[in-house]
C-alpha cells in the first residue's frame, strides 16, 4: 500500500484509482477585468499558486495519471445560468456582460479559458461547469466512474467556493478526497485556512490535506 503524508492522517494511495482535478484555474478568476475582479476580489492573491499547481500537473503528467480540469462557465445565451447566479449582489460586470476579456465567464471566451501557463495537453479532459461543484449538471461522475477512479486530488480555485464545493460532492459519491493545500486559493486567506480545517476535522470528514510535495514525493514512489 502506498501512503502520502497528510492530515488528518496518511492517505492511502492507490496509484491506479487516483486522478488530480484542477478547479477553474481561468483567466475569469486570476487576471485583472475578470468575474474574480469584478466581485471586488485582488486576484494577485491567487496568481501567486501558479508554479505550485503547475509542479502538480507535470507530477500527475510525468506519472501517467489522469488529469481533469474545470471550467465555471455559461452558454452564450445564458439558459444554464440562473437569474439568482447572475443578478445577486453588484457586481462592476454580471455573468454574460462584456468585459476586457470578452463576455464574463461565458464559454468560449478568453475570460473563460485556462490561464495558459497551465493549459490542459491533449488527452486531459477539460470539464465546463455552470456551478460552483464540477458534478452538477456535467459529465465528470460518468467519466470517473468510467476510468475506475476512486480517489481525487484537488487543486484550484476558489478554496472555499468551486474546490470545496466540488470536494463535498465527490466525498458524497464515496470518492476519497485529498486538497493539495499549497495549490489552491482563496481571495481570502481565512476562508481558505477555514476551509482546509473544515475538510480535515472530525477525523477527515471531508477528506485529507498534504501539501504538493507530499503529493509528488509519493507519485515519486
Ligand atoms: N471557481 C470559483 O471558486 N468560483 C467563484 O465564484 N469563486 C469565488 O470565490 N467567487
Amino acid at each position: 500500500m502506498h501512503r502520502i503524508a497528510a492530515q488528518p492522517f496518511e492517505f492511502p494511495f492507490q496509484p491506479d484509482r487516483i486522478a488530480l482535478v484542477v478547479i477553474d484555474m481561468q483567466r475569469d478568476f486570476i487576471e485583472p477585468g475578470g468575474f474574480g475582479a469584478s466581485l471586488g476580489n485582488d486576484v494577485g492573491l491567487l496568481q501567486a499558486i501558479l508554479p505550485t499547481v503547475e509542479r502538480l500537473l507535470h507530477g500527475f503528467r510525468a506519472a501517467g495519471l489522469p488529469i481533469f480540469h474545470t471550467r465555471e462557465c455559461h452558454l452564450p445565451d445564458l439558459s444554464d445560468c440562473p437569474p439568482a447566479k447572475r443578478l445577486r449582489g453588484a457586481p462592476a460586470l454580471r455573468i454574460g456582460d462584456a468585459g476586457p476579456m470578452g463576455r464574463v465567464l461565458i464559454a468560449g471566451q478568453p475570460g473563460a479559458d485556462i490561464v495558459p501557463a497551465l493549459a490542459p495537453l491533449p488527452g486531459e479532459v477539460v470539464i465546463d461547469k455552470p456551478g460552483k461543484g464540477a458534478f452538477y449538471a456535467t459529465a465528470l461522475g460518468e467519466m470517473l466512474t468510467g476510468l475506475g477512479i476512486r480517489q481525487l486530488v484537488f487543486a484550484g480555485v476558489t478554496t472555499e467556493v468551486c474546490v470545496q464545493t466540488t470536494m463535498r460532492e465527490a466525498n458524497d459519491r464515496g470518492y476519497d478526497c485529498l486538497i493539495a493545500t499549497d495549490a489552491t486559493e482563496s481571495y481570502f486567506p481565512a476562508f481558505k485556512a477555514a476551509a482546509i480545517d473544515m475538510i480535515i476535522a472530525q477525523g477527515g470528514i471531508v477528506g485529507w490535506a498534504a501539501t504538493t510535495d507530499q503529493i509528488l514525493e509519493a507519485l515519486d514512489d
